[in-house]
């Protein structure tokens, strides 16, 4: 049954000459299955730079907005348009708009995990990857983080000459792990690098060995000379950790550590997706250009 509905989806992938995308946080069966696995900013990048007419996005829904502002001629496809992130779901443009007009001036900075319309009201875009360079490259000594507290005051460690306003938003998922679970694991895994995401509340990254995005944990763990490590992100990351690390032991901080909205995605609803073309995700013109901008400040950001 699976391998069949797998050769049923590869098979209209072709026919409908689309590019199938699964997040790091997406089941096993949908990443095994993808052309392109990543973070969300990298996805919608990669689908840009193909031919193909239909983007697949396995993911959820702000990062198939991401695909669309991105691929304004691709048609993209969200197989299960009832995921979404909790987090993201955190801010409105209307609720920024307010917070702006109380901060004249006050650049906004503001993670890729939110909607189109509050990105098109944003000044720059940054990843958890890239979220230090972006606020360092800033001209200003102020500025606006939103909508994840956690990833702002992470950040803020590192550029203490900046004045922070924050956005209260948080990632159920990550502020589900406790300081009491990790404890626990470093307990039992006494000899392993305990690798958590700035999302998590701050008394839980203060327990790391090293914090960073899903794209940095996988760089971390493939040329560290450890083998045995903790992972502090959603479950879904553990998939392709094990397959580029056989020799490593990888360990779930937390049993919390599901998405329910990242969980949502079966092979199923992709089959259903590519046989319908829908539901199509799409941004308007107008919202589209402005969230665009803040995308490429975030793009021409020189890396360090
Ligand atoms: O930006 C992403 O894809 C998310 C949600 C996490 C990460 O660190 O890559
Ligand atoms: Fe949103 Fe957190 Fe789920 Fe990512 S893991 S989709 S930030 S709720």
């Amino acid at each position: 049954m699976s391998n069949d509905i797998k050769f049923q989806i590869r098979d209209l992938l072709k026919q409908r000459n689309a590019v199938l995308l699964a997040h790091n946080y997406m089941r096993d069966e949908v990443q095994e299955i993808a052309d392109i696995t990543g973070d969300s900013l990298g996805l919608s990048l990669e689908a840009a730079r193909t031919d193909a007419d239909v983007i697949v996005f396995c993911g959820v829904h702000f990062m198939a907005e991401s695909a669309a502002i991105l691929s304004p001629g691709k048609k993209v496809l969200l197989p299960r348009p009832d995921a979404g992130c909790p987090m993201a779901d955190m801010v409105t443009a209307e609720g920024l708009v307010e917070l702006k007009a109380r901060h004249p001036g006050v650049p906004v900075v503001t993670y890729v995990n939110s909607s189109a319309d509050v990105k098109a009201e944003s000044d720059i875009c940054c990843t958890s990857a890239n979220a230090i360079t972006v606020v360092r490259s800033l001209n200003e000594d102020e500025l606006i983080f939103v909508p994840d507290r956690n990833l702002g005051r992470w950040v803020g460690q590192y550029v203490p000459e900046k004045r922070f306003i924050y956005w209260d938003g948080f990632c159920p998922t990550h502020e589900r792990m406790t300081v009491e679970a990790i404890k626990l694991k470093k307990a039992e895994y006494p000899d392993a690098l305990f690798i958590c995401h700035p999302e998590s509340a701050p008394e839980v990254t203060a327990l790391a060995d090293h914090a960073c995005s899903t794209s940095g944990m996988y760089d971390y763990c493939r040329t560290s000379a450890a083998t045995k490590f903790i992972i502090g992100t959603e479950a879904g990351i553990l998939y392709k950790l094990r397959l580029e690390n056989p020799g490593k032991e990888f360990i779930l901080a937390s049993p919390a550590l599901f998405c329910p909205n990242m969980k949502l995605t079966s092979l199923e609803d992709v089959l259903f997706s590519l046989q319908t073309l829908s539901p199509v995700i799409s941004v308007s013109e107008a919202v589209r250009i402005k969230a665009r901008a803040a995308l490429d400040r975030m793009l021409a950001v020189p890396r360090d």
